[in-house]
């Protein structure tokens, strides 16, 4: 196969490259790869490793503050899921040549981005039901996706990440069922949550898709298999229904059911906040690198530890 041979002409191994992708076939670590989708692949995983890590710090502000010992065990379990999740997609991004420090240091320069979803503050409780139903949700309706994206180590760790993601969407929503038939002051709660985490989420799919620069090739080999639109829309029309049925009403005054077109058409995303988040100016951007970089220096010792043990390990069996 020409892929597999280093020698082959450039301009045979493409067509044949894409030809595997065409197929549905795995492109798996050790394959030829253009250099463009092994970059955007690296992108694309570590800038999702770093939202799920990223996104520990908003739940992780209302665990000591948890309404009951069930809710706390629930957020805590929850907190620490993203916290694998990342560690599954740091390792899938490894498997493509990238060291865990450099992609730690694109994240803390701000190089790398992660989802604008967590510059958002969680000021109630009712966030982390929001974030739970809303952000969880969005999450998943793009992961989904990703479980048959075109690389094969990304694709499997997504199968893993999906089943907990299902899990975490629907103990937000349990918060917001539970808030939404609970006194009046628990109620406006839970709509002021969704007021504020509404719009953040639609964003969360990317820009629209005359404005995204990367869909178009990501399309072409299979790394996304929906455009940011179609999953928006998706999204939409899945979770109108949900918000009824807790008896809130979404934030939008535009927002109705389209006969023709069998979907909800929705108002205009404001894309100068979405660009503002992205750029590093949203409300937490700052203190959620600042924390991170915190936490990175005081682990300093865990990792050292680790690693002389690893050192001392490979030596004793090497004498053995
Ligand atoms: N926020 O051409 P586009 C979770 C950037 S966490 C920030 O459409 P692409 C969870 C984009 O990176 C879930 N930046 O790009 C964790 C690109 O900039 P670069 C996170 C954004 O990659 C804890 C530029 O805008 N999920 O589940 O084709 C608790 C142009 O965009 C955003 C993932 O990461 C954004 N929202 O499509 C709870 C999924 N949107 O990189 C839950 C994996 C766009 O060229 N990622 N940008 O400098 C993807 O599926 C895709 O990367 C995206 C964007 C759909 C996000």
């Amino acid at each position: 196969m020409p892929q597999d041979n280093p020698t082959a002409p450039m301009d045979d191994r493409e067509p044949v490259f894409q030809a595997r992708i065409d197929r549905d076939e795995k492109i798996e670590p050790k394959d030829w790869m253009p250099e463009k989708y092994r970059r955007t692949m690296i992108r694309q995983i570590s800038q999702h490793a770093h939202s799920e890590v990223i996104g520990m710090q908003p739940e992780g502000n209302w665990i000591t503050r948890a309404p009951s010992l069930r809710r706390k065990a629930v957020l805590l379990a929850k907190v620490q899921d993203e916290a694998g999740h990342g560690l599954y997609l740091y390792s899938a991004a490894e498997t493509l040549g990238a060291t865990r420090e450099d992609m730690i240091a694109d994240l803390q320069s701000g190089k790398a981005k992660y989802s604008s979803i967590f510059n958002y503050p969680t000021l109630t409780w009712a966030d982390i039901g929001a974030i739970g139903w809303l952000v969880d949700g969005a999450a998943i309706m793009n992961q989904v996706m990703l479980c048959r994206t075109s690389y094969g180590p990304y694709a499997r760790g997504m199968v893993r990440i999906c089943k907990e993601e299902s899990f975490h969407q629907r103990q937000g929503y349990e918060i917001m069922l539970t808030l939404s038939r609970g006194s009046d002051q628990q109620k406006a709660m839970a709509q002021d949550a969704l007021n504020r985490y509404w719009w953040p989420s639609l964003m969360m799919f990317g820009p629209r898709d005359d404005d995204s620069p990367n869909t178009q090739q990501s399309m072409k080999w299979r790394i996304k298999r929906q455009t940011n639109d179609e999953l928006r829309q998706r999204f939409v029309d899945q979770t109108v229904p949900q918000a009824e049925y807790l008896g809130l009403t979404v934030p939008d005054p535009d927002l109705h059911w389209n006969k023709e077109r069998e979907h909800y058409d929705f108002g205009e995303i404001d894309w100068d906040e979405f660009w503002q988040v992205v750029k590093g100016n949203g409300p937490c951007n700052r203190q959620r690198i600042a924390h991170h970089v915190a936490a990175h220096e005081e682990g300093e010792w865990v990792r050292e530890a680790a690693l002389a043990y690893q050192a001392r390990k490979a030596s004793a069996e090497e004498a053995a």
